[in-house]
């Protein structure tokens, strides 16, 4: 049986592409990987994420331990099974979700117990839990359980936090045990302060993961500040194995984290725009909403081979959303995917062909000349 494990094939500046291997397929990275929460990727089957070239997609812990459960999804052949993608699956273990979503928390050394913003039932987070549900979904990639502070807060608050971070990234390496062909990744946490990431990278490092995220950004701290730390923060985790930036981003960020030696990310972005009636083009995002659209014959974008472009119009896809018509967030979010992939197809191989600071001026270049 393959194991997990993951090889460079080529560098461009900081950039990386190379490949994952898992048992149940190849992810090429640089990787996006859509978010399919509870699991569904909203308004998208299965096949179609896996045609607009998605080598794995990221389910949520949070989510499927409250609806449908975990045991329930196990009993049912595990979570590939049940929402028919045999492809790789990384699950996010909990503690984020806990804190942005749910009712009700309290922080201990032990976990987090909360309230389901679903019907307010008590439940509890532990690192052992939520090492037994990621594996009871079949999760080929489990993540480290950790704490994400807000930002801005204290540097006191940040570095006990963190603190606390790595005491549970012990615990999850200990209860995650020894599992052929599934990999656990460790979370770097820290904030902004390069200092903490430091100690945050050593403390991982230390116990030692298959692969390792950069957790604690895009929290609201902006472009400009997320890119300072990522100037630093890829170069302290380990050379040979992915690096995964959690919950980025829109196109730029992608292509700025990537640049900075990022191999994986995750956003609900391309998918949730899509149902809002946003779209994600080469020529930067476009408001399907707009009245501009209303008497366009022309496709959302030119040469996309996406079956939005393909087959309908801008003014068929302004319309479809102007009446809540639930193709139209189909439609969007199948484009948003394709666009996300064919971006991170593009950037695998400029690296390749070490290209990729031509590559990056010309997609700035490209935004630059605006919708139209
Ligand atoms: N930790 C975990 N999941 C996350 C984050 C984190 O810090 C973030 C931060 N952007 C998104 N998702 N476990
Ligand atoms: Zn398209």
């Amino acid at each position: 049986m393959t194991q997990f494990s993951f090889s460079l094939a080529a560098r461009s500046g900081k950039a990386r592409t190379g490949t994952i291997s898992t048992p149940r397929g190849q992810i090429r990275t640089p990787a996006f990987m859509p978010v399919g929460t509870a699991a569904t990727v909203k308004g998208m089957m299965p096949e179609s994420v896996a045609e607009t070239g998605a080598d794995i997609l990221l389910g949520n812990t949070y989510h499927l331990m409250l609806r449908p459960g975990a045991e329930r999804i196990d009993r049912l052949g595990g979570l590939h099974h049940f929402m028919n993608w045999e492809k790789p699956i990384l699950t996010d273990s909990g503690g984020f979700q806990v804190m942005s979503l749910a009712g009700l928390r309290k922080l201990t050394e032990d976990g987090v117990t909360f309230k389901s913003h679903i019907d307010g039932s008590r439940h509890e987070l532990t690192p052992e839990r939520s090492m037994e549900i990621q594996r009871l979904l079949g999760s080929d990639i489990v993540m480290a359980f950790d704490e994400c502070p807000a930002l801005p807060a204290p540097k006191e608050r940040i570095a006990a936090s963190m603190q606390l971070s790595m005491r549970w990234a012990a615990r999850s390496r200990e209860a995650f045990g020894d599992r052929p062909g599934h990999a656990l990744f460790g979370i770097q946490q820290g904030g902004l302060e390069p200092d903490l990431r430091e100690e945050s990278a050593k403390a991982l490092t230390d116990i030692g993961f298959e692969g390792y995220a950069i957790g604690g950004l895009a929290v609201g701290e902006g472009q400009e500040a997320m890119f300072g730390c990522l100037d630093t923060a890829p170069d302290m985790l380990p050379e040979d194995k992915p690096r995964y930036l959690m919950g980025v981003g829109k196109p730029d960020d992608i292509v700025g984290a990537v640049k900075r030696g990022v191999d994986m990310m995750d956003c609900v972005l391309p998918s949730r725009s899509g149902r809002t009636g946003q779209a994600w083009t080469r020529r930067g995002q476009v408001n399907l909403k707009n009245a501009r659209h209303q008497d366009d014959p022309r496709p959302l974008e030119e040469g996309c081979s996406c079956p939005a472009c393909r087959n309908y119009s801008r003014a068929y896809l302004h319309h479809v959303f102007r009446s809540n018509e639930m193709i139209s967030g189909m439609l969007l979010t199948w484009h948003n995917l394709h666009y996300y992939q064919l971006l991170m197809s593009e950037m695998r191989a400029a690296i390749a062909d070490d290209t990729f600071a031509a590559f990056e001026e010309k997609f700035h270049a490209t935004r630059a000349l605006g919708d139209i």
